[in-house]
C-alpha cells in the first residue's frame, strides 16, 4: 500500500448485523475480515476512519416519517453502536453521518468528525489520495461513499470480502460492484492486500 493510503471501515453497527432493526444478511461476517485490514493498516502507520449511520428519531430517512427504512442507527442507541467484536483502535476517527433529518445521506463523504470537520477535508488534511473501503451496506452507504471518493478525484478500491449488501432486490450487491466498476473504483480482497506488501 502507498503511504498516501487510508482506510474507511462504512457502519458496522449492531443494526446492520444479524439481531438489528435493519440486519444485512451475514453482516457481521466482515468483522473479521476488516479486523484483518486494521492489522495491515496498523502496521503500516497508515489512518483509520469509521463512519457510523447517526440518525435523529425523527428524520424523512424513517417509514414512519415517508421514508424507506425501518427505524434504526438513533443517536446513542445499542443499534447504532459499532459490532462490539470490531476491533477499532483508539485512534480511529468515527465519522457520524445520516444526522440532518431531512436527507438520506448515504455517503460517508456527509459524515463530520466530532469536532464537525467533513471527511473530505480530513483526508485532505492528512494528504490521503487513495482510499480502502469495506463494511455494511455495499448497495447504499458503501456504493455511494465510493461513487463520491472518486468524484473527489481519490483512487478508490473496495474490499469485496468485507462488505455485504442489503438486497432489497435481489441482485442490488452485484449491481452496485458493476457500477462503482464502470464508475472507476477498483476492487479487492485481503489476500490481495497482503499479496502487494
Ligand atoms: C444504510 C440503509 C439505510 C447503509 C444506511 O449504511 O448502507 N443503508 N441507512
Ligand atoms: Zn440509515
Amino acid at each position: 500500500m502507498e503511504n498516501d493510503a487510508a482506510l474507511l471501515i462504512v457502519d458496522v453497527q449492531n443494526d446492520f448485523c444479524p439481531g438489528g432493526s435493519l440486519a444485512v444478511p451475514e453482516g457481521d461476517t466482515v468483522v473479521p475480515v476488516l479486523n484483518g485490514y486494521i492489522s495491515v493498516f496498523r502496521t503500516a502507520g497508515l489512518p483509520i476512519f469509521a463512519s457510523r449511520d447517526w440518525h435523529p428519531r425523527m428524520t424523512s430517512h424513517f417509514k414512519e416519517h415517508g421514508g424507506q427504512w425501518p427505524v434504526h442507527c438513533v443517536q446513542g442507541s445499542h443499534g447504532a453502536q459499532f459490532h462490539p467484536d470490531l476491533a477499532l483502535p483508539g485512534n480511529a476517527i468515527v465519522i457520524s453521518k445520516g444526522m440532518d433529518p431531512e436527507r438520506d445521506d448515504y455517503s460517508a463523504f456527509q459524515g463530520t468528525a466530532a469536532d464537525g470537520t467533513p471527511l473530505p477535508t480530513l483526508l485532505a488534511a492528512r494528504g490521503i489520495r487513495h482510499l480502502y473501503l469495506g463494511g455494511l451496506a455495499t448497495d447504499y452507504c458503501v456504493k455511494e461513499s465510493a461513487l463520491e471518493g472518486i468524484r473527489h478525484g481519490l483512487i478508490v478500491t473496495v474490499l469485496t470480502d468485507a462488505s455485504r449488501g442489503v438486497d432489497l432486490a435481489p441482485g442490488d450487491s452485484e449491481r452496485a460492484v458493476q457500477e462503482m466498476m464502470r464508475a472507476g473504483v477498483r476492487m479487492t480482497s485481503l489476500e490481495g492486500i497482503r499479496q502487494e506488501q
